[in-house]
């Protein structure tokens, strides 16, 4: 395999846009990276194209370690969502690449399977309580065995993932938040009526559907600590798998507080990327689930560190997995999550039709659990003919205001 001989950027925009790092050897072999930044997607494909792929030509595609050294350290800038998301393309691409070269996949060369497949959770919604129960319903019939929970608030026009409006019957749950167009939507946002309400649409869900299912909630980073530690003691009785996000995270100390008041199990980090980003959460035990992906956190060799640190803490991964990653951070996750032994879920929103004509990908769901197959690498090839028909278009994320007008956490 060794060098590198040809390094390109597919930028490719099916049902949502995805960045794909591909890059072929000597021999022909072909490792695929993702490096989906949602909302700023360009920006990494900028750093890509103009401050590393000229860099790779002629590199030894085996040296992922010294290649991952190399651009974290010869940039000089460090860390970031950007620069973590260009780095986990290569690195990623690198690892498909050797493990090809090896004939294996991936996960074998991360130390082979730990378990026989991923618990994997689905994203269940609705605008009231009869839409998410149909919601829950529908990801049951899937064969989902956890289930995220997000409803719409009563006052509210638009909640964090909430469709805004049903999907016809079932099929996957088609919430995208990334609007196309030259502007971010801005929604509205009242923390007092979410707090009245959660307890309550829980407290629903549990005496519908039992005491055993797992169900997960993402507060998506817009309480202080001290509204955080209220909800997570206000769910207790409803003994979630996880609340995420409950408060924004830089600081981390935050959680301190969140911590003394609950025993709610606290999800944190789709939007951190490299492991100072947890370095208190996890050495003081403040947070259970690291939730990182992949394709924003450095890549396989970086995630790995951050997991392996967090094992020592007794704390799990909790990998992130909507639809803004693309089938190949998807397969790289399960890779990944397949060999460690703190494996904790897996994320799973299904990517739409057109995604799927693009990104041809061989990991499979069965009764709820996630396995990336045994395809030598990570098991996805891109259709750049497919990917062609797709140019991308700008999309953004939504931002939110409080109803006084203030500029508040999205
Ligand atoms: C969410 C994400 O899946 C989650 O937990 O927080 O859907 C997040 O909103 C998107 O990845 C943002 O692009
Ligand atoms: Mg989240």
């Amino acid at each position: 395999m060794t060098s590198i001989q040809t390094a390109e950027v597919v930028v490719t925009s099916p049902d949502r846009n995805f960045v794909t790092l591909r890059l072929t050897t000597e021999d022909g072999l072909v490792g695929l990276g993702d490096a989906t930044l949602n909302g700023r997607e360009l920006a990494v494909v900028a750093y890509l194209r103009e401050h590393v792929l000229p860099l790779l030509i002629g590199r030894d595609a085996h040296r992922i370690e010294d290649t991952w050294q190399f651009l974290y350290r010869s940039a000089y800038w460090r860390r970031g969502p950007v620069t973590m998301a260009a780095i986990a393309a290569v690195d990623v691409a690198l690892w498909d690449l050797k493990a090809q070269a090896a004939g294996m996949p991936l996960y074998q060369l991360l130390g082979g399977a730990s378990r026989t497949g991923l618990l994997a959770y689905g994203h269940a919604s609705g605008r009231d309580l009869p839409e998410l129960f149909d919601s829950i319903r529908d990801h049951l019939d899937q064969g989902y065995q956890a289930i995220r929970v997000q409803i719409g608030v009563p006052g509210l026009t638009a909640v964090y993932g909430v469709a805004a409006s049903p999907r016809a019957g079932g099929g996957r749950y088609d919430y995208e938040p990334a609007g196309r167009g030259a502007y971010p939507a801005e929604e509205d946002w009242d923390t007092r009526a979410y707090l009245r309400h959660l307890p309550a649409v829980f407290d629903a869900v549990r005496n519908e559907f039992g005491p055993e299912l797992p169900l997960l909630h993402d507060a998506h980073h817009r309480l202080t600590p001290i509204q955080a530690a209220r909800l997570g003691k206000a769910l207790e009785p409803y003994d979630l798998f996880w609340l995420e996000d409950a408060t924004p995270a830089e600081n981390q100390q935050a959680l301190r507080l969140v911590r003394q008041h609950t025993t709610t199990p606290l999800a944190i980090g789709e939007v951190f990327n490299t492991i100072w980003d947890y370095q208190e959460l996890i050495r003081e035990q403040l947070i259970d689930y690291v939730r990182s992906a992949v394709t924003h956190t450095g890549g396989i060799t970086h995630l790995r560190r951050i997991l392996d640190f967090a094992a020592q803490y007794q704390i799990k991964s909790g990998i992130h997995g909507p639809t803004d990653i693309s089938p190949v951070g998807m397969a790289a996750a399960l890779h990944l999550g397949l060999a460690i032994h703190n494996f904790g879920i897996q994320e799973y929103m299904k990517h739409g039709t057109r995604t799927d004509q693009v990104f041809h990908q061989t990991f499979t769901f069965t009764d709820g659990y996630l396995h990336p197959g045994d395809q030598p690498g990570l098991g996805v090839t891109l259709d750049t003919d497919q990917a062609g028909q797709y140019p991308y278009e700008q999309a953004y994320l939504p931002y939110n205001r409080l109803t006084d007008g203030t500029i508040h956490d999205w």
